[in-house]
Formats: structure tokens, sequence, C-alpha cells
């Protein structure tokens, strides 16, 4: 690496933009196995992505631990998790651990936004510029931002009138907010919206929850590991790994072989409360081959879910609107989130619930929500969990050029087009760890990203060994693969649901099967079958 002077670039090999899960793998990956001088460029002050920066109450991840974690041993054996679902505080003391295991901080430059990025052939290097004026240049770009990089607030009316506070789940004050004794509200009942729900429900004095779509949320079993559970977890942790590693969703889970057609209804009905009872994404993994395909199946596995929903809710009214008898959507086309007491909350009387499917959100006044109906719900808090521009959104800001100086938001205005998820024609040497058109929000990241780490680690090695300059998938090889993505996603019921997993939930992005459906296994074959034929379907230069 030179040394800068005053203010000269940073010449690296490469550079990533982010220090979460994608970001960290890459950089151990390329620093520690190929000797590439890498540095991380973060916006947040510290290491861990979403879970650095998402301190909202009730913040936890919801793929259990040890799986929800790096694979390296000396990583793994030299901690504990103290909870299945660990918490935001844990995730973020695990980074800290993760750092004093793989040296990592030593590479990033914190508080530091990229808002430019441009690749010149003649020198096959990508100058990399931050909102604070620095400069850094590279052979390879990696941004490695995630799928939650740019938040949604729907444009209502009146925002920022209001007298009270408005916090969105990704900008939430490190001090915390304190809602004793107050009147709140949270809007969107994602992932987030639920978290932060059983957290207020049991602070505040009045909760009013502004639901458009219910949840098909699933019990999370979340009681401590004792110190027994955690040894056998790390002494079994490498086999869980492995097994992770074959599974489709990279998730230590069992996958179901037989079609629903092969049960008898009695059958049907035991399998399926069996897996609810087990919680976690045991029942969106399903109890049958074609539960997210075939109609029929996934119904019968929307009646169980809300049959045992329905049985945990009082209020006749609340009951049909969190757990309706008619599914607005097929069950887990939109991603269930884990609860472990949400259903309950609503039986409380301060915490009341407003179906803004029926009756939208017209306005935010200085007062509080005002809706369609002209009902005004006086608040001091609101809580917005209304999700992000997944994916797509967090490039709007970076400005990444192509050879032909046009912006990559710029090029997927129309539609997204990548190869694998992972480069994209005419940006040279860009690789998109954990990104659109790959399986990304299907699995579990960890495990999906360390073989997206290996594959980078193995494409910059070919590459470094021949010669190569520079390397971007052909067009023709783009748009194959954005026709096997939409294909796949045809043969299922998600382009049936209004999603993010579709681009839906952003007014004017193009609907379309945003993510590849076929798994990790089939998708690592991909790979390693690109990674053969470079020269087919890559322009090597
Ligand atoms: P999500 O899952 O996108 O949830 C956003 C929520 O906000 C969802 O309930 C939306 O309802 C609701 N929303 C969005 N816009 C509106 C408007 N205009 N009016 C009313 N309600 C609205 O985001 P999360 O942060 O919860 O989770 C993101 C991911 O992070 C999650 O899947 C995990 O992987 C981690 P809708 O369903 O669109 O009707």
């Amino acid at each position: 690496m030179t040394t800068p002077q005053n203010g000269d670039p940073i010449e690296v090999d490469a550079v990533i933009v982010g220090a979460g899960f994608s970001g960290i793998y890459v950089l151990q990956r390329l620093r520690d196995q190929l000797g590439l001088n890498v540095k991380i460029i973060e916006a947040g002050t510290g290491l861990g992505g979403v879970w650095n920066n998402n301190v909202y109450p009730g913040a936890r991840v919801d793929s259990p631990a040890p799986v929800y974690g790096f694979a390296m041993a000396k990583v793994y054996q030299t901690w504990k998790w103290s909870q299945p679902y660990p918490d935001q505080k844990e995730l973020q003391a695990y980074f800290n651990h993760v750092d004093q295991v793989l040296s990592i901080k030593k590479d990033c430059i914190f508080n530091s936004r990229v808002n430019a990025a441009s690749f010149n052939p003649d020198e096959a290097q990508w100058t990399i510029q931050t909102e604070n004026g620095k400069t850094v240049r590279a052979k390879y770009f990696i941004p490695a931002i995630g799928f939650a990089e740019q938040q949604w607030v729907p444009p209502w009316k009146g925002l920022d009138s209001f007298k009270g506070t408005i916090h969105h789940s990704s900008q939430w004050p490190r001090e915390g907010v304190d809602v004793k004794g107050k009147r709140v509200a949270v809007i969107g009942t994602g992932a987030t919206g639920i978290q932060i729900i059983q957290e207020w429900a049991k602070e505040a004095a009045e909760l009013v929850v502004f639901q458009r779509t219910p949840n098909f949320a699933l019990p999370m079993h979340r009681d401590n590991f004792d110190p027994e559970e955690q040894r056998q977890m790390q002494d079994g942790t490498p086999e869980i790994f492995a097994q992770a590693w074959e599974t489709w969703s990279g998730m230590h889970t069992s996958y179901p072989t037989k079609a629903f057609a092969d049960f008898t209804t009695e059958e049907a009905e035991a399998a399926l409360n069996q897996l609810y009872d087990k919680g976690g994404f045991n029942l969106w993994v399903g109890a049958f081959s074609d539960a997210l395909m075939n109609p029929e199946a996934n119904r019968a596995t929307y009646d169980i879910w809300a049959r045992r929903v329905r049985a945990r809710l009082h209020d006749p009214v609340k009951r049909d609107l969190l757990a309706p008898l008619q599914p607005p959507h097929p069950f887990g086309t939109k991603r269930p989130s884990l609860e472990y007491n949400y259903y309950e909350q609503f039986n409380a009387p301060n915490v009341h619930l407003v179906d803004t499917n029926s009756n939208p959100i017209v306005e935010i006044t200085p007062e509080g929500i005002l809706t369609d109906d002209g009902k005004l719900y006086e608040v001091d808090v609101i809580g917005m969990a209304t999700g992000f521009n997944s994916s797509t959104g967090g490039f709007s800001k970076m400005h990444i050029k192509d050879l032909n100086g046009v912006d990559l938001a710029e090029r997927w205005k129309e539609g997204v087009i990548t190869h694998l998820g992972l480069m994209v024609p005419r940006f040279p040497n860009m690789f998109l760890p954990y990104g659109v058109q790959a399986p990304t929000p299907f699995t579990n990241g960890p495990v999906f990203i360390e073989f997206q780490a290996n594959h980078i680690r193995d494409l910059v090695k070919k590459m470094e060994r021949g010669g190569t300059r520079s390397l971007d998938p052909l067009e023709t090889s783009a748009e194959t693969w954005r026709t096997e993505v939409y294909a796949l996603g045809n043969l299922t019921l998600f382009p049936k649901t209004s999603s993010w997993y579709m681009g839906a939930n952003i007014p004017g992005k193009p609907v379309e099967m945003l993510y590849y459906i076929g798994g990790i296994p089939r998708y690592r074959e991909l790979c390693g079958e690109a990674l053969e034929k470079l020269e087919k379907l890559f322009i090597c230069r």
C-alpha cells in the first residue's frame, strides 16, 4: 500500500464498502488468504453493519445461533452465545470479538460515506470518493452494503409538522427513546415493527399500531442457553455449519421431501401443528415440498397458522385483522417474522390496532396521525417501521459509474441486470456480495456470504494468476441470468404478492422478482461453472 501524502489518494488492491458480515468476510478472504491490501470504508462508527446501526427497541436477529455467525474456528471457539436469537447488544459485542480475533478494524475507515465511484479502463482502477473528502484507488471495488441501506418512509403530508418525535428504525437514537407513560404509535408490522411493538406495548401508556398487511409471524422460542447447552453448541458448531452449507437456505434445518398430495388431511394438520410448535422459520420452510408453489398446500399451511394465532387473541376485531380467515396473500410470500409475545400484547387494553389497508394514513399532523376516515390518533412518539428500498435503493446515492459514465442506479431504473447477482456488465472488477438477483433474503446471511466471499476470492485469484486486469460479464450472460431468476420465481407464488422481494413496496420501482429462489447449493454450482468458463461468460481484458 502506498502511503498517502497530504490528501493524495490512498492506493490499495481492493476497496470494500460496509463493515457488516459481507464486508468482513470479503476482507478476511482477500487480505488473509490472498495477501492483498484491502480497506473497508464504512459510513457508521463501528463493525456490524445493521447490527451496529439498528438500535431500536427489541432489535434481535431471527436466525438462530450459532449458524448466524462466522464459520471460522478461531471465531466460534472463543465465543459463547447466550441466547438462541441474539439481540443487538450481543451482536455488537460479537463483532468486537470478531475484531479481536481477526483484526478487522485496523483496515477500516469509519465515519465515511462513499458518494462516488468510477472505473478507469486504461489503468484498470476504481476511484472511490467519500463525502468527507477521502479518495481511495483500487483494482477491485466491492460494495457490501446489504439490502437495508436505504430506508423507506412514505411521503405523507405533514411529516415535518409533527410536534413529537418520529424515529425510523434504522436511525434510532443510541440513547434510546423513553416512552414510559407516553402515547406512542408504530407504523408498519414487518420484522422490525413486531420487535418494537413487543417492547413498547409493555412500557407506553397507549400504543396504537398501524397495520396495512398482517404479518404471518411465527413463534420465537428465545430462553437463554444454560452452560451445558452452550458447551454442546460450541462442540457441535463445525457440524452445524457443515450441514447448513448444504441446505437450500444455509440454515441448519431439514427440508420437506413429500408434496402436499402425499399427506392425508389429518397427517398434514399434524405436521403443520408440529412445525408451528417447533417455532422459528420451520413453518415457513413448510411441511410440504410444494408449500410455496401449490396454492392448496399453501392454503393448508395458512389455515393452521391462522387457527393457532386466532386462539391467542381475545378481541374478535383484532383477531380478524391480525389473523384473518382469508389470507391476504399466499403464506410465506412476504417474509414471516419471528415473535415472542406479539399477539398476547394485543390483548392488553392499552394496545390498539388500526387497519390502514381499509383506512389509510392520509396525513401526519402536529398532534398525530390522521386516517382516511377523519380520525386523528394523538400521540407523542412515532416509531416508523416502514422498511427499506431493498437492495437496489442503497446504490442510489453512491453514484457508481460504468465504463461509459452511466450510473448504476440509472442502469437499473427499468429493472435489475446482473450476472449471478454478483457482477454487472460494464462495471469491471466490481462485486456485489449479498446483493440483488442472488439468493440473499431467502438465506441465512452469514452462510451464504461465506460462499460468496470464497467465490470472489477465487475469481480474484484467477484474475491475478492469469494477469487479467479487468473482468465484467457479457450482456448476454446477465440477460440469461435475469431470465433464470424470473423463470424460477414464476414457478412459485411469490409474484402473486406485493412485497419487497418483488420491489413492490416502493412506488415507481419496477416490479420484478428481485432474488434467486433456486437455493444456495444450486447457486454454488452455477458460480463454480462460471469460474470455469470465464472466457465464455465474461469480457476479460
Ligand atoms: P418491512 O418488512 O418492509 O415492513 C414494512 C412495514 O411497513 C410493512 O408492514 C408495510 O406494510 C408497512 N408500510 C410500508 N409503507 C406503508 C404505508 N404507506 N402505509 C402503511 N404501512 C406501510 O420492513 P422491516 O423493517 O420490518 O423489515 C425489513 C427486513 O429487515 C426484514 O424482512 C428482515 O429481513 C430484516 P405492507 O406489508 O407493505 O402492507
